[in-house]
């Protein structure tokens, strides 16, 4: 077992550079990835069992989508994982109206949860990748009780973020700000090892990733962008390719190994844009920049964005860094 390295093993070696750590970011890294092999064998076998987690829950969620089955069940087992770690005081969520308290009976702890639980659900039925993010910060309210401004800390505020993207293998990628890791799950032990250390972004842009059928609604700069990636002879594009999978997580993880960029920018469908700050576009932003890539609403960068309400909405562009910074010169030259 010399050379295999569990998630577990990691993260305490991890913990050794911080000698003042007393394990509870450790002990939360943990929970998240068990909560992600449970996700895991649900999504896996959703095939199987279709009654039983595929299709609608009958339930609206607090964003006025359809909940599916296997949305709240991610959610459940997240919330639960937490709940009783003794580590967190409390969890917000894409699938719950307002933040949830810890129990007053069970231990809580000085960190607070944000998560998408199974994004890109309404991609399930296809077999097509779907994930799981989540956001991990420090509580900063006094009380014994979370408040709303736990739940509306700024990115670069972070102290840790990670997904798991259940696709051909079961992967849960995190950072603590300062490098990037992805753990491939071995079905076979149950276990998350280590695939994919000190992971970097390539430079080059592989793929452009964005649903082109909105173009009509966006604004000029943005069409502008996404026509110079697509159309131009500069030799930075030679070998770049259009990939929209319509799944977050799974565009996300690809144009982190393969070099790219993500948009989901604003429209006049969508003015505040489609995806979530506190749980969707933060926690990638963080993961992103600690990859040596960037994250950009268009007028400033994700991490950056002051938060006003939990489920808020920011326009996204996430990615190569020199492709963000692009993006951004041509939204202020208007
Ligand atoms: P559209 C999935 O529903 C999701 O929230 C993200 O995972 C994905 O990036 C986006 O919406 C896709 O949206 O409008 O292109 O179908």
């Amino acid at each position: 077992m010399n050379d295999v390295i569990t998630i577990h093993r990691h993260i305490m070696t991890a913990q050794r550079d911080h000698p003042e750590a007393r394990g509870d970011l450790s002990l939360l890294l943990s929970t998240m990835a068990t909560a992600a092999k449970v996700i895991s064998q649900n999504v896996n076998k959703a095939g199987l069992l279709q009654q039983m987690v595929l299709g609608s829950s009958g339930v609206t969620n607090v964003q006025g989508e359809e909940q599916k089955k296997l949305d709240a069940l991610a959610n459940d087992v997240i919330r639960d994982a937490f709940d009783h770690s003794g580590a967190v005081a409390g969890f917000a969520s894409e699938e719950e109206d307002g933040y949830h308290v810890v129990p007053a009976n069970l231990v809580r702890g000085r960190y607070v949860i944000l998560t998408d639980p199974l994004d890109g659900s309404s991609n399930i039925d296809a077999n097509v990748s779907i994930g799981t993010i989540v956001a991990i910060y420090k509580k900063v309210s006094t009380g014994p009780e979370v408040t709303g401004e736990d739940f509306l800390q700024p990115g670069r505020k972070l102290v840790a973020a990670g997904y798991a993207v259940y696709g051909s293998s079961t992967m849960l990628v995190y950072t603590t700000g300062k490098r990037v890791d992805g753990f491939t799950l071995d079905p076979g032990i149950g276990e998350f090892l280590l695939s994919h250390p000190d992971l970097r972004a390539p430079e080059q842009c592989k793929c452009y990733s964005v649903n082109e059928r909105n173009s009509r609604l966006w604004d000029a700069p943005t069409r502008r962008y996404v026509a110079h990636v697509r159309d131009s002879d500069d030799p930075r594009y030679k070998g770049t390719s259009a990939r929209y999978i319509g799944s977050l997580v799974a565009d996300f993880h690809r144009n982190l190994l393969y070099g790219g960029v993500f948009l989901y920018p604003t429209d006049s469908k969508s003015p505040e844009g489609k995806l979530r700050l506190m749980y969707e576009a933060n926690p990638l932003a963080f993961i992103a920049e600690a990859a040596g890539q960037s994250a950009t609403t268009g007028q400033q960068r994700i991490l950056d964005v002051q938060p006003t309400a939990l489920h808020q909405r920011v326009p996204l562009v996430i990615g190569n860094r020199a492709e963000v910074e692009l993006y951004e010169r041509m939204i202020a030259e208007g």
